[in-house]
């Protein structure tokens, strides 16, 4: 069997106490497990100077990690500057907050020239390589310039947006030429897939056919690959039962505890713009004034660990944030109670599990989101006799799979209200079906099939 060789931006935390938030590192960690292999990638340390190391590697079992460090103008440029100002909102439809400039061009090319130069030695004939996410799209063909023949996958975790506002980035041709240079390109929906073929029709001179193994064959730029949609999911088996354990766990009894008796509406989400997080705030705030017999009958417990805090956009977004669950809580707290529990912290997955168990109402309603795990793990989360009912955005690719759940337009913040509504007084009857037929999807798509699905077509490579 080939090695699998992972890269991503950031190899995820070595000692798995320290326990990864984000999607990424989860499914990733649940990949190499299985297969052995090297991940390769930042190792989140930040150096002054030119990022010039060697890889550093530790082994733990059949898994290597071999992680560089950035120097500071890389970190600037590369990963706060073109991915996270750039391609970030650019890729979840936020013109208004993108910039654009030829320095974090240059910062996010040198250092996926740079990664590429430290993998390259590393690598075996017959290895398989699978790179993730926007922050490395050129990085499989700097590593095919060094002469790289291997098996070479790419996972975009974010959604692709269409062909018209892709083409905002004065670099577009560039950044899908190099997707090209991939054997196997995998998005979160067929909706992502779309825009991807869509762009290699009406602005390249490939072509598009349906391949005989499922997704699309492309032939563009002097390349075939094939391009399809692995919905990424969860360790379903996984987080049941760690559910089930923390229903009974003291943080899981104090949370019952200061509920009082009260209902409970849980958002878990990175504090990032494409949340969602002050319309959430704001549908709260209408189901309170729509629907007054709520006002001290439910509590709203939003999690929002903060990330990428020196980018300005994340700064402007906390302290709205703050503001405005100010506002609502000084609009309708009691003396008793107050509506919004907003934490900027973050809680250990067990913990988390337990809170999804005691919640009445899950509240995902992301602007847009590639997946969107949190909703997931609430469903897979939940007491089958007695579950709680998820809200969930259209623009979130786990939509796409969870059409039981009540499907909200997080733009149009009093239908949202109405949808939290129906949620507090829906029978039991039927938040037992919605739930039944999600955990069905659940169980068949967890992260092994994830994880299987893809490495399956990467091994079919090279396509012809
Ligand atoms: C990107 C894409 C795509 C959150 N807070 C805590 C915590 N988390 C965990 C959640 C979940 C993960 O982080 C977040 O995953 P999401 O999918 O919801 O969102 P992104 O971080 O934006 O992920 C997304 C994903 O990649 C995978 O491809 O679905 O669309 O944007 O697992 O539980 N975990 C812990 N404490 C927290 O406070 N332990």
């Amino acid at each position: 069997m080939s090695r699998l060789v992972v890269v991503s931006n950031r190899v995820a935390p070595i000692d798995e106490g320290k326990q990864a938030a984000g999607g990424l590192a989860v499914a990733v960690l649940a990949a190499l497990k299985k297969t052995g292999g090297i991940w390769f990638g930042w190792s989140g340390t930040v150096v002054e100077g030119e990022s010039q190391s060697e890889p550093k590697r530790t082994d733990v079992g059949r898994l290597t990690y071999a992680t560089v460090d950035l120097g500071r103008r890389d970190f600037e440029e590369y990963y706060n500057g073109f991915a996270n100002q750039t391609l970030w909102p650019l890729f979840h439809y936020r013109l208004g907050l993108i910039s654009v400039s030829r320095r974090t061009l240059e910062g996010y090319q040198r250092v996926n020239r740079y990664f590429a130069d430290r993998l390259a030695p590393l690598l075996k004939p017959d290895d398989m390589v699978w790179v993730h996410d926007y922050h490395l799209i050129p990085f499989g063909a700097q590593l095919r310039e060094r002469g790289c023949e291997q098996r070479m996958g790419f996972f975009l975790h974010t959604p692709l947006p269409t062909p018209e506002v892709l083409i905002v980035l004065p670099n577009h041709q560039d950044l899908i030429r190099s997707l090209c240079a991939y054997d196997l390109v995998g998005f979160h929906t067929e909706v992502d897939l779309r825009c991807f073929t869509d762009y290699i029709r009406d602005y390249t001179d490939g072509e598009v056919s349906e391949a005989p193994d499922g997704g699309m064959l492309v032939r563009a730029f002097g390349r075939t690959l094939v391009a399809r949609a692995f919905p990424i999911s969860i360790d379903t088996a996984n987080l049941e039962s760690l559910a089930e354990t923390a229903s009974r766990s003291r943080h899981t009894e104090r949370l019952k505890e200061s509920l009082v008796g009260r209902r409970l509406i849980i958002g878990v989400d990175r504090l990032d713009y494409s949340k969602g997080l002050p319309q959430r705030f704001e549908s709260f705030e209408h189901l309170l004034a729509n629907y007054p017999e709520h006002c001290n009958r439910v509590s709203f417990l939003q999690v929002a660990p903060p990330s990428r805090e020196d980018v300005p956009e994340y700064i402007a977004i906390r302290r709205e944030l703050s503001e405005l669950s100010g506002r609502i809580n000084g609009r309708f707290a009691e003396f008793d109670w107050v509506p919004i529990r907003y934490l900027n912290k973050s809680f250990g997955r067990r913990v988390l599990a337990g809170f999804y168990r005691v919640a009445n109402v899950g509240l995902v309603t992301p602007l847009r989101d590639g997946m969107n795990l949190v909703a997931k793990e609430f469903v897979a989360c939940q007491n089958p006799d007695d579950p709680g009912v998820l809200v969930l955005s259209c623009f979130a690719g786990a939509a796409r799979e969870m059409g039981e759940a009540l499907i909200v337009n997080p733009f149009d913040t009093e239908s949202v209200a109405d949808a939290l509504q129906r949620a507090l007084t829906m029978p039991v009857e039927e938040r037992r079906e919605r739930h039944a037929s999600m955990m069905q999807t659940l169980r068949r798509h967890d992260i092994g099939w994830w994880r299987e699905t893809y490495v399956d077509a990467l091994t079919r490579a090279p396509y012809r």
